[in-house]
């Protein structure tokens, strides 16, 4: 069966290795495969849900198209878009979130996170943000959503979404409830400061992440910096469940290397982490640095990243415009 994929990234800067070894690396693989259609979209209005600078927004969504094509997403194979300009989505999310109950909405724990102790004072958009992803899926009958570990429970209630509005208006199969494709090991790529926070481009310190724009230098230097603990690296599995540090590094190079943990640690067990962080460093460069280099001259033609956005709505707002037809047919609008 043709898979329809379907999955956004926020424009929102410094993306880094966690979203390139969680999600993008995984919609280069999907795009490569031709039995697929792939959609890929910058998720504007999910970024708008905390502050945002107009100007750094707009080069952020260029940036985040650059990081697309240089990791490998083909624009003549996939389509990829600017969510704000198909209106279809926001007018989704609304009809969704009529659908959508809060007790669901209450369970999220990335609002919780994002929100921290002063809840009062978070957007309602940040609070109803999973009703708008759940919105982006449906619209176009996506049958996969390949995402990190950190989305899983929002795909839950994009799924729960999808079938509650199918019972209430007794229209069965409209909406697609979609399969999550979240990597088994290695979808949660940790902070390189603290192995129990998630890599996250808002974090106030750039030696917490590698940046997919970073150049070798700076991968060297934040590698080198990497919090590790005083003994040498394991030689069991086991062995990584008490030390988050050791296994988040051991998790980017095998997940860069194609490797399981274990084939990791038979090569590198009982040795000092110097010697592992020269190698991780050097594969990292490897990855990494053409992608940076690549975007850098993207980001140099404008003209050319406005092209494949106009396009990728084009072809984005032809699908949803129908679907969202049909939508106002069966709610009686
Ligand atoms: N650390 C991570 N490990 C694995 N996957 C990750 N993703 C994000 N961080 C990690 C995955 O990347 C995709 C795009 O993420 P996003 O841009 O939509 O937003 P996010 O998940 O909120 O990313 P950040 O870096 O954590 O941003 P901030 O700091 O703003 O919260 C998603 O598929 C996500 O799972």
């Amino acid at each position: 069966m043709k898979k329809k994929i379907f999955s956004g990234v926020q424009p929102t800067g410094n993306l880094h290795l966690g979203n390139y070894l969680g999600a993008i690396k995984n919609f280069v693989d999907l795009n490569n495969d031709a039995q697929n259609k792939c959609i890929f979209c910058v998720v504007d209005l999910h970024a708008i849900t905390v502050s945002q600078n107009p100007k750094d927004l707009k080069s952020n969504t260029h940036e985040t198209v650059a990081t697309f094509i240089a990791s490998g997403i083909d624009p003549k194979k996939s389509i990829i878009f600017k969510q704000s300009q198909v209106s279809a989505h926001s007018e989704t999310a609304w009809i969704l979130s009529c659908v959508a109950r809060m007790g669901w909405l209450n369970r999220m724990t990335q609002f919780k996170e994002k929100a921290g102790k002063d809840k009062e004072k978070a957007s309602i958009g940040l609070y109803s943000y999973p009703v708008l992803m759940a919105a982006d899926i449906l619209l176009y009958d996506s049958t996969h959503v390949p995402v990190g570990d950190d989305q899983k429970q929002h795909l839950e209630l994009c799924r729960n979404i999808a079938q509650k509005f199918n019972n209430d208006y007794k229209i069965e199969n409209f909406f697609i409830a979609p399969e999550p494709l979240i990597k088994k090991e290695f979808s949660r790529i940790m902070s390189l400061k603290d192995g129990l926070k998630k890599m996250s481009k808002s974090e106030v310190s750039d030696l917490s992440r590698v940046n997919l724009t970073d150049d070798k230098d700076q991968i060297i230097n934040k590698i080198k910096k990497a919090k590790t603990d005083t003994l040498p690296l394991p030689s069991a599995i086991e062995e990584l469940e008490k030390r988050p540090e050791a296994k988040n590094l051991i998790g980017i190079y095998s997940s860069l290397m194609n490797n399981t943990l274990q084939e990791s640690i038979d090569e590198f067990a009982g040795k000092n982490f110097s010697e592992f962080k020269e190698k991780l460093s050097d594969i990292v460069v490897n990855e990494i640095n053409p992608i940076s280099s690549e975007i850098k001259k993207l980001l140099d033609d404008k003209v050319f990243l406005e092209k494949i956005l106009k396009e990728g709505y084009e072809k984005a707002n032809e699908i949803a415009s129908k679907k969202i037809k049909k939508i106002h047919e069966i709610v009686g609008f």
